[in-house]
């Protein structure tokens, strides 16, 4: 190729002759996202601006650093979307500082522990196996390998955390951080209960609210920053933005570790925090996807959004209702948030979470297979099912399509070797969404 026939921008755009092998994939995914019902509780729809700004210019710009402290030259637009996001996500939380660079949930809580952690020091979270997180201490994620990791769980008989025993826990391991949060838990926290807890063996309360976060800054559950030292969340769930991680402090403080500044002064944990995340974790910010969380977060701020996240909510409770008229078995017999973990046993002990994932999906209903506590099976097979209300209410589904979903869910796990019953409810399913159009192409 010689130097004139390089290809510009221009040329690229009308010769981007479309990539037709991603490009078809990316049209087929859409296809999938607006013909089935999105239960995974993890997911969501972001609105066209949201989608618009994550696909931006911005993308191309390197931005090392923090607004106006970068270590790349023309930074200055990038500098003011960041810091619209830093001020919106403050805003809606409450919260003093706040760091909008984490590329997800996993490298938000990776930064925190790499700012107030050691290698093998003890951390103790909500045991991934009764629903918490990988990156609280599993054993095949760093924060398993790099600290001593020891669990809490949930009681056998009720699904629910016994804080007394949390506290035996706490004291017996002397964890130096704390973790709270889940991805698979439905019942709030008791965050006042852990920092007291926290507070009695010196340890740092950190609050992973990645699940239910949207819910959270509309006052719909209990408020973590009001008691814990650190919250992490992803921005994509319940907060309904682009995939991505934040951490915020509502009250910073003196780091405890005795870390000083070039002038003997102790850096405040915010600033330990920035580090964690860069130079600590990560290198450049995504500023196309900061500027898709200012947007989300901007979403976030409205009287639309709370009246959204109260549907989450209600959706999710006439789900549960729904699930337990039809003998269902949801662990702690219900939900405060936007998810529930149901034990498939109830119906049965050949009913695994694999088979559901894999029957339900050829009804085009997404759900994910989920360990439930004290499993009796591995975790590629389990014996649970998680679903979440967030997308699908993002659709427009209310109350009584809950119910709808939850008789079609029954009727395709009950006929799973039926082919042809299933086929059928995948076409009424598919005529069905197109009354909840998702994006105008
Ligand atoms: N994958 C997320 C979830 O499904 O909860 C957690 O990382």
């Amino acid at each position: 190729m010689t130097n004139d026939q390089i290809m510009t921008t221009e040329t690229m755009t009308t010769a981007t002759t479309r990539d037709t092998q991603v490009f078809d994939l990316i049209a087929k995914e859409q296809h999938r996202q607006e013909s089935g019902i999105e239960l995974i509780a993890s997911e969501n729809f972001v609105s066209p601006a949201v989608l618009e700004a994550a696909g931006s210019v911005l993308t191309n710009k390197y931005a090392e650093g923090l607004p106006g402290k970068r270590y790349y030259g023309g930074c200055e637009v990038v500098d003011q979307v960041e810091q619209i996001a830093i001020d919106r996500a403050k805003e809606l939380f409450g919260a003093s500082w706040a760091n909008v660079q984490p590329h997800s949930g996993a490298n938000a809580n990776m930064a925190v522990f790499l700012a107030c952690l050691k290698p093998g020091d003890t951390i103790l979270g909500f045991d991934l196996s009764h629903g918490g997180h990988l990156t609280h201490g599993s054993s095949v994620n760093i924060s398993g390998k790099y600290f001593r990791p020891t669990f809490y769980g949930v009681e056998r008989e009720t699904g629910v955390i016994d804080y007394d025993k949390v506290e035996e826990t706490a004291m017996r391991e002397g964890p130096k951080m704390m973790i709270c949060g889940a991805s698979a838990y439905s019942r709030d926290w008791d965050y006042a209960r852990l920092r007291a807890i926290a507070d009695q063996i010196g340890a740092l309360l950190l609050a992973d609210i990645s699940h239910p976060a949207g819910l959270i800054a509309k006052g719909l559950l209990n408020d973590p920053l009001d008691h814990v030292h650190i919250a992490t969340t992803t921005t994509h769930k319940t907060l309904r933005g682009t995939r991505g991680g934040l951490i915020m402090l509502r009250n910073d403080f003196e780091n405890p570790f005795g870390i000083k500044t070039p002038k003997g002064e102790l850096r405040m944990m915010s600033s330990l925090l920035d580090s964690g995340v860069f130079p600590g974790t990560q290198g450049g910010p995504l500023e196309h996807i900061i500027a898709a969380k200012a947007v989300a977060f901007g979403e976030a701020l409205t009287d639309d959004f709370a009246a959204y996240a109260s549907r989450v909510q209600a959706n999710a409770q006439a789900m549960a209702r729904a699930f337990t008229d039809r003998g269902y078995s949801i662990i702690s017999g219900g939900t405060d948030n936007h998810l529930m973990l149901i034990d498939l046993r109830s119906k049965g002990n050949h009913l695994t979470g694999k088979l559901a994932e894999n029957t339900l999906i050829k009804a085009d209903i997404t759900i994910n297979k989920n360990m439930v506590p004290f499993d009796d099976k591995s975790p590629m097979v389990t014996s649970g099912m998680r679903v979440g209300t967030a997308a699908m209410t993002t659709r427009g589904l209310v109350e009584s399509d809950m119910e709808r979903i939850v008789v079609y869910i029954d009727e395709v796990l009950t006929n799973h070797d039926n082919d042809a019953k299933i086929l059928a409810i995948r076409e009424e399913i598919n005529e069905w969404m197109k009354a909840f159009p998702l994006y105008q192409v």
